[in-house]
C-alpha cells in the first residue's frame, strides 16, 4: 500500500515556510544521509526555486549512512547549481563528516553579497520531519534552544534566533508534500521515521527494509542476528529476527509486527551498522524503471 503523509498543521506550516523564505539569504536543506533524495522534499525546492535562494544541502546523521554513498552523494549535489553539500554528524564525528560549526561558513560563501555588517546573513534551515533541523540548530547555537525527540513533527512552529554579528537562523517544523510519487520514497522514509506512526504498517516497511538490506548489506545482517542470509527473503529474515528476539505471540507463533519493530529499531539506531537506502546510482535506477512503466501504461500516441 503507497505511503502518504500530509498532515493538517503542515499547510500552515508551508505558508510560513514560504514568508519567511521572502526574507532569508539562504536555505539550509537538512537531508537524511541515508536517503538524500527521498527526503528531499519537492515542495521545498519549488519554494526555494521560486525566490532564487541559494542552498546548502545538510546531509545529516552521516554517522549512521554509508561513507561510500554520502561521498557519491555530495558530488552529485555539489554538480547541482547554486548548490553546496556537506555531511555532518550532530551526534557524533563520522569519519567524512565535517563538525556542525561549519555550516555558517558555507552559508557565508553561498551569499556573498551579505557578508557585510549593514547586512548580516540570514539562514534559513528547512527539511522534512526528523532529519535533525532542530538538533543541528542547537548545535550551532552551542545550547539547547529547541525541542528534539526521535519522532516525526516534534517541532510545530518556527523559531528565529541571533547567531552573533547580527547573522539569524531559523528552525522550521518539518514539512512533507501531499503526494509521494514514488511507493520506494515513502518505504524509505517510512523506515527512517519520517512519518507518523498511523500512516504506515510496520511488517510493510520492515519487508521492503530487509528486502533492500538482503540485496546490499547481507554481511550486516549475518552479523547482527548470527544468520546465514543463502536464499533467505525478507519474509524468513523477519521470521528468524523475530525468533532470536524472541518475538512471540500467545501460542508461541512469532509476533510479526514486533519482529518488524525490532528490525526497523535496529535499522534507525545504527545497531545493524551503516546502512544507506540508495545511492546516485540505485536512484538513477528507479527513477528509469518508473520511466518504463509510465510509458508502458500511457503509450504514446505518435507513430
Ligand atoms: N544518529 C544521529 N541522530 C541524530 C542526528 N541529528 C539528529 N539526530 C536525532 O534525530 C532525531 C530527530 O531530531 P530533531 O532535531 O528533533 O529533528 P527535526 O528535523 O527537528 O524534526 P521535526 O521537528 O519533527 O521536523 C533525534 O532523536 C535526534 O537526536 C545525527 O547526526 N545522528
Ligand atoms: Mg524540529
Amino acid at each position: 500500500m503507497p505511503i502518504q503523509w500530509f498532515p493538517g498543521h503542515m499547510t500552515a506550516a508551508r505558508k510560513k515556510a514560504a514568508e519567511t523564505l521572502a526574507r532569508a539569504d539562504v536555505v539550509i536543506e537538512v537531508l537524511d544521509a541515508r536517503l538524500p533524495e527521498a527526503s528531499c522534499n519537492p515542495m521545498i525546492r519549488a519554494l526555494r526555486e521560486f525566490r532564487q535562494r541559494p542552498c546548502l544541502k545538510v546531509l545529516n546523521k552521516a554517522d549512521l549512512a554509508d561513507p561510500a554513498a554520502t561521498a557519491a552523494w555530495l558530488e552529485f549535489y555539489r554538480q547541482q547549481p547554486n548548490t553546496t553539500a556537506v555531511a555532518i554528524s550532530c551526534k557524533k564525528s563520522a569519519g567524512n563528516a565535517a563538525p556542525p560549526a561549519r555550516i555558517v561558513s558555507l552559508c557565508r560563501q553561498l551569499a556573498p553579497h551579505r557578508n557585510d555588517p549593514t547586512k548580516p546573513l540570514r539562514m534559513m534551515i528547512m527539511g522534512i520531519p526528523n532529519v535533525g533541523k532542530s538538533t543541528l540548530m542547537n548545535a550551532l547555537l552551542k545550547k539547547r534552544v529547541a525541542a528534539v525527540g526521535d519522532e516525526p513533527a516534534v517541532t510545530k512552529s518556527q523559531q528565529t534566533l541571533d547567531l552573533g554579528k547580527g547573522m539569524t537562523l531559523t528552525d522550521t517544523p518539518g514539512l512533507m508534500w501531499p503526494k509521494i510519487e514514488h511507493d520506494e520514497d515513502g518505504y524509505m522514509l517510512a523506515a527512517s521515521h519520517a512519518i507518523g506512526v498511523n500512516a504506515v504498517l510496520p511488517e510493510e516497511v520492515a519487508l521492503f527494509l530487509g528486502d533492500l538490506l538482503l540485496t546490499r548489506y547481507a554481511p550486516l545482517l549475518a552479523a547482527r542476528y548470527r544468520l546465514d542470509t543463502t536464499n533467505m527473503d525478507a519474509v524468513s529474515l523477519l521470521a528468524t529476527v523475530g525468533e532470536r528476539r524472541g518475538c512471540r505471540v500467545k501460542g508461541g507463533e512469532i509476533d510479526r509486527e514486533k519482529a518488524a519493530l525490532a528490525l526497523l529499531a535496529d535499522y534507525r539506531s545504527g545497531a545493524l551498522g551503516r546502512v544507506s537506502l540508495e545511492t546516485p546510482e540505485t536512484r538513477a535506477q528507479m527513477l528509469a524503471k518508473a520511466d518504463v512503466t509510465a510509458d508502458a501504461t500511457h503509450p504514446s500516441t505518435e507513430d
